[in-house]
């Protein structure tokens, strides 16, 4: 229900380049950065860390992540500040309307596969399929937590 929502949002605010049929990226439909990933083709595990710093940013440690197309890579997040933090992974053009979605509706939620929202010291896990060399984002889209800092790439090299 929630994610629905979000979808006619997100038609409402991208471009009409974008409203062609893949924005909703995460409800079946095939996203550049790959698809959700089985646990048993996980071939790989990276643990980043979700955090406020001293000096008033918001950080992903490490914020530079490489992987292989075609890996299964294990994403274990845990959030180890004082705020509710998420990951998001997507290609930029995505994170870019999510991101201005989400400025306009603070309390939306949405449940993709590509995401997760954790709340102060939990943990949380995300198997992704990377399944096209390229260059795409971690992000938290909670207003204002982007534009602290907390983005990042990921490479994906090509197999
Ligand atoms: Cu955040």
């Amino acid at each position: 229900m929630k994610a629905a929502i979000f979808g006619l949002l997100v038609a409402a605010l991208a471009s009409p380049a974008l409203a062609s049929g893949s924005h909703k990226g995460g409800h079946g439909e095939v996203m550049a950065v790959g698809e959700p990933g089985k646990n048993a083709d996980a071939t790989r595990t990276i643990r980043v860390t979700m955090k406020e710093t001293d000096d008033g940013r918001m950080i992903f440690a490490p914020s530079e992540l490489q992987v292989r197309e075609g890996q299964t890579v294990r994403f274990t997040i845990r959030n180890a500040g004082e705020l509710e933090h998420e990951f998001v992974l997507d290609q930029q053009d995505k994170i870019t309307e999510h991101k201005a979605a989400m400025e306009k509706f603070p309390d939306m939620e949405h449940e993709d596969p590509n995401a997760i929202r954790l709340a102060p010291g939990q943990t949380g896990e995300i198997v992704w399929k990377f399944t096209n060399a390229g260059t795409f984002k971690i992000a938290c889209l909670v207003p204002g937590h982007y534009d602290a800092g907390m983005h990042g790439g990921v490479t994906v090299a090509r197999k």
